[in-house]
């Protein structure tokens, strides 16, 4: 038998863990943590053991396929690449020569393999990149550049080094990252403390040493009186407070009405269990992690919960130290070169963004934009028309709410195509599907990982693909071929990574032996007094002047968030550990793990209800209703109700996740419209439904 083994990334969900792949006869036989990154400790999680099972998946799109029918109707012709690539290049050439290349839109997951891609739209010259992160961390991101000029990813969390890591509105142990959770469970074993705040006793919870359960939606309220605490009680770091924080004083009076007392009475987290955890946390600064939030899109004013959670941390001194949140470094800090980069072939488009961002918007940074906005455009024409829109590895009918609503936001749209290695809702409403090769198929361009390590790393094909389907590169570089973009049609793998690896002192070859290249020999801890925040004061702003000068209050008074009518509840929702978002659900080894997702509703109300646990339940909102089986527990707040996102699909090629389950994103109407103003994330949890007993 013939017997490999490839370097390569995840591709189960963002996280992108370094892998290690076995492959037998041309098949993937196993898949473990790479053995050269020690905090992956040779493990993945269920999802990155599951990616077997996708390659030979026919449940998914095996060639390209051009739509038929009427948009969703399911009807498609299979076409071959020359043809869908000669299509789309046509329909995007007839586009860009009638509305401008502003007309043309895209948007993708985010993430370190963008470079190419994000080439091509600006050498066909739209400004109108967008990703999907106004459905995810925006306000995360938005929180830290407002306060240090620097984005979320300018810190790591070293967790293997903290004394008290504190997760909010963030279930670890279940939204994975397999580092995080390994260096965190070797933190605890030397001691380190765990408190969970959430509306649920979640399985981080379950492993915590103080879980502080909260009303939904009141976290801010908690943030002002812990700050209140830590002033009035003077437990903040004095000379990381007096060298590197400006506007305590303004804070100060700020929090001054929110006291533990105050806040007891909108949280149910009682004065003392917050006097006793502020006092706890004090005592591990600085190395204390509170974690900032990642899927922090959830109420109106979650943006100021992610900014308290980062003041808190500089309070207690966490920033750049040691089991806090220490700087990472780039290439260029480490006195190395950075990739040569596709997107400075061309200029940056000088058109404004139809999502307003930099020029409406001038608070929100420009980069990602806020998707649900471009959407808007479309619908209105204002600033001006878009015709064409890729939605590159996005599933926004899955992602964003109200999917019929977003189906009419863009019934004005002459190309509507989606990149997929799966099956979604997008994918099947589109007019061009175009199959990406699954990540065991595919490789990837290099990428840079900023870290206290930083590296170069790259995704390895280790299979060939099965079915009819192609790498990001392929894709990117067929199109540019005929969209007049010689410089990036590329002709081999090879090709690709030369380009990005010239001037660097790194060759291809370099990645064989453990499928990346360190650029520095050891974790690199900046020193206290080299520190340097990227505000106009080279300090942590309280005061943003950005914001201010926007209409954007720096520190917002509370709002009490309304509380559900009798019968009804807030609707929840979070990841578990077997599915990412909603495209796993159809997965072989997932869907008979765990095929469907149930619904959390606490014991007292259900009793109300006269539902049972394991019952099968109504779930209704504005005449609209799906049906879910009951998770009966006293462990979840009585105000909410919660589900696992990305579950209830109806596509008939998903025959193992068909109709199983119920879909959030239906129970959020007007959904499109509710975001937060400051942070620029969609407020998915400001939506009530019915639960009620089926009528037999
Ligand atoms: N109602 C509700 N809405 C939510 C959420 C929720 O909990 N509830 N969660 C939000 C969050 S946190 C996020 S990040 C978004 C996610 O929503 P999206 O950004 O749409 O991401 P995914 O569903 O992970 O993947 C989208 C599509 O990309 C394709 N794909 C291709 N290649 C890859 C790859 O290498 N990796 C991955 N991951 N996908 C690939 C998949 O086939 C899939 O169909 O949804 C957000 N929306
Ligand atoms: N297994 C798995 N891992 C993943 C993913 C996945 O799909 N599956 N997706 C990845 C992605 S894209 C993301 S963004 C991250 C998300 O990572 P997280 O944000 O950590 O994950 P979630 O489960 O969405 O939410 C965390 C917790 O918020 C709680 N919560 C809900 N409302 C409130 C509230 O009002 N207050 C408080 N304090 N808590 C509340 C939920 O009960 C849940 O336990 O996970 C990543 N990792
Ligand atoms: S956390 Fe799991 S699914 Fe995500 S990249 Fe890592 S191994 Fe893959
Ligand atoms: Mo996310």
């Amino acid at each position: 038998m013939a017997k490999s083994s490839v370097y390569s990334v995840c591709g189960m969900c963002t996280v992108r863990c370094p892998i290690k792949v076995q492959v037998e006869n041309g098949q993937v036989s196993f898949i473990e943590g790479n053995p050269h990154v020690p905090a992956m400790k040779g493990a993945v999680c269920p999802r990155g053991a599951a990616g077997i099972a996708l390659v030979n998946d026919n449940e998914r799109p095996q060639t390209p396929l051009i739509r038929e029918g009427e948009r969703g109707e399911g009807k498609w012709r299979k076409a071959s690449w020359d043809e869908a690539f000669d299509y789309m290049a046509d329909k995007l050439g007839q586009v860009k020569e009638k509305y401008g290349a502003k007309a043309i839109a895209f948007t993708d997951r985010g993430g370190p393999f963008r470079d190419l891609h994000r080439a091509f739209l600006r050498g066909i010259g739209t400004p109108n990149y967008n990703n999907h992160d106004s459905s995810c961390a925006r306000n995360v991101q938005h929180a830290a550049l407002s306060l240090t000029g620097m984005g979320r990813k300018a810190v790591a969390y070293d967790f293997k080094n903290a004394k008290h890591v504190v997760l909010q509105l963030r279930n670890i142990f279940e939204a994975v990252n397999v580092q995080e959770v390994n260096n965190l469970m070797d933190a605890m074993e030397d001691g380190c403390q765990l408190t969970v705040i959430d509306i649920r006793a979640n399985v981080s919870a379950s492993k915590a040493n103080t879980f502080l359960k909260i009303r939904p939606g009141t976290d801010y309220a908690f943030n002002l009186a812990v700050i209140h605490e830590i002033l009035n009680k003077r437990l903040y770091d004095q000379p990381f407070k007096d060298r590197y924080i400006d506007g305590v004083r303004e804070l100060e009076q700020f929090v001054a009405p929110y006291t533990p007392e105050w806040a007891e009475t909108e949280t149910g987290i009682s004065a003392g269990q917050l006097r006793r955890f502020v006092k706890a946390l004090a005592a591990a600064a600085p190395s204390v992690i509170w974690h900032p939030g990642w899927m922090a899109a959830r109420y109106t004013d979650s943006f100021y919960v992610c900014r308290t959670i980062y003041i808190i941390n500089a309070l207690m001194g966490s920033y750049g130290a040691k089991g806090g949140l220490p700087f990472v470094s780039k290439p260029g800090d480490v006195g190395r070169a950075g990739l040569k980069s596709f997107m400075d072939l061309y200029p940056k488009p000088e058109e404004k963004r139809a999502d307003g961002v930099g020029w409406k918007y001038k608070h929100f940074e420009e980069g990602p934009g806020l998707a649900h906005l471009l959407y808007q455009a479309m619908e209105t024409d204002d600033p001006y028309q878009i015709k064409a829109y890729v939605a590159y590895r996005h599933d926004p009918l899955m992602g964003y709410p109200e999917p019929e609503r977003l189906k009419k936001m863009w019934e004005k749209l002459d190309l509507l195509v989606s990149v997929t290695f799966s099956w979604s809702d997008t994918a099947w409403y589109s007019d061009v599907v175009l199959p990406l090769s699954t990540y065991l198929e595919r490789e990837s361009i290099v990428a840079t990982k900023n870290a206290l390590k930083p590296q170069f790393f790259v995704r390895h094909r280790a299979v060939e693909p099965c079915y009819d389907s192609k790498s990001d590169w392929e894709i990117v570089s067929g199109l540019a071929k005929r969209m007049g973009l010689p410089e990036l049609a590329f002709e081999t793998r090879e090709d690709v990574w030369n380009f990005q690896l010239e001037g660097t002192g790194v060759c291809i070859e370099d990645f064989d032996a453990k499928g990346m290249v360190s650029l520095a020999d050891k974790p690199i801890y900046k020193a206290f007094d080299s520190y340097k925040f990227k505000t106009p004061s080279g300090k942590i702003e309280i005061i943003s002047k950005k914001l201010e000068e926007n209409g954007i209050a720096s520190l917002k008074p509370y709002e009490s968030p309304k509380k559900p009518k009798q019968g009804e509840f807030r609707l929840t929702f979070g990841r578990c550990a077997l599915h990412t978002q909603g495209h796993t659900a159809n997965n072989p080894m997932l869907a008979e793990q765990m095929s469907e997702n149930v619904l959390w509703i606490n014991t007292k109300e259900a009793q109300k209800l006269g539902i049972s646990h394991g019952e099968r339940v109504a779930v209704s909102q504005n005449g609209y209703t799906e049906t879910i089986l009951a998770n009966v527990t006293d462990v979840i707040h009585e105000d909410a109700v919660f589900v696992i996102h990305g579950f209830g699909h109806r596509l008939k090629p998903e025959s193992r996740a068909y109709g199983k389950g119920l879909a959030d994103q239906n129970f959020m109407s007007g959904g499109m419209e509710v975001w937060d103003q400051a942070g620029g994330a969609i407020a998915y949890q400001e939506h009530f439904v019915r639960v009620s007993k089926i009528a037999k």
